[in-house]
């Protein structure tokens, strides 16, 4: 992992939970890099691509709707081991077996309604960023990155 790529997305019952916030804050408190953000709503063709591994599942019809009731928040953190840490700061996929102080441990109850998505390995996170960023994401340097990293 060492020096890699992240792509969360808070999912539409996130945003209309008003958790947007929260989900940044947890990102940025840890010390990642913020190198892409933006509020968008794609269509089903989109989500199916980003879902593509899952397209044999009972549930996948139902993810897919329900992913496309409302915009969902976009975004790429850079950073140290971001993916395994960013899947810890997440959770597990069921909120039910989430500890408390992750993501979906504090803010969600439903396997079907846990508001933020996660890149699960350093691949598939780079698949993610160009399926979601082809517009490419931000560069940029940090002072602060000496008070984090030794
Ligand atoms: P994760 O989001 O933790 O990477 P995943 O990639 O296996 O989990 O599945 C993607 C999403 O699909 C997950 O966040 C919620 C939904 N999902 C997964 N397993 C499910 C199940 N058994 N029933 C309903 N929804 C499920
Ligand atoms: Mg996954």
């Amino acid at each position: 992992d060492v020096l890699s790529r992240l792509y969360i997305m808070v999912k539409p019952d996130g945003v209309q939970r008003g958790l947007v916030g929260e989900i940044i804050k947890r990102f940025e408190s840890k010390g990642f890099k913020l190198i892409a953000l933006k509020l968008t709503a794609p269509g089903k063709a989109h989500l199916e691509k980003h879902y593509a591994d899952l397209k044999e599942k009972k549930f996948f019809p139902g993810l897919i709707e329900y992913m496309t009731s409302g915009p969902v928040v976009a975004m790429v953190w850079a950073g140290k081991n971001v993916v395994k840490s960013g899947r810890v700061l997440l959770g597990e996929t069921n909120p039910l077996t989430s500890a408390p102080g992750t993501i979906r441990g504090d803010f969600a109850i439903d396997i079907g309604r846990n508001i933020c998505h996660g890149s699960d390995a350093v691949e598939s996170a780079e698949h993610e960023i160009a399926l979601w960023f082809p517009e490419g994401v931000a560069q940029y340097d940090r002072a602060v990155d000496a008070w984090i990293y030794e």
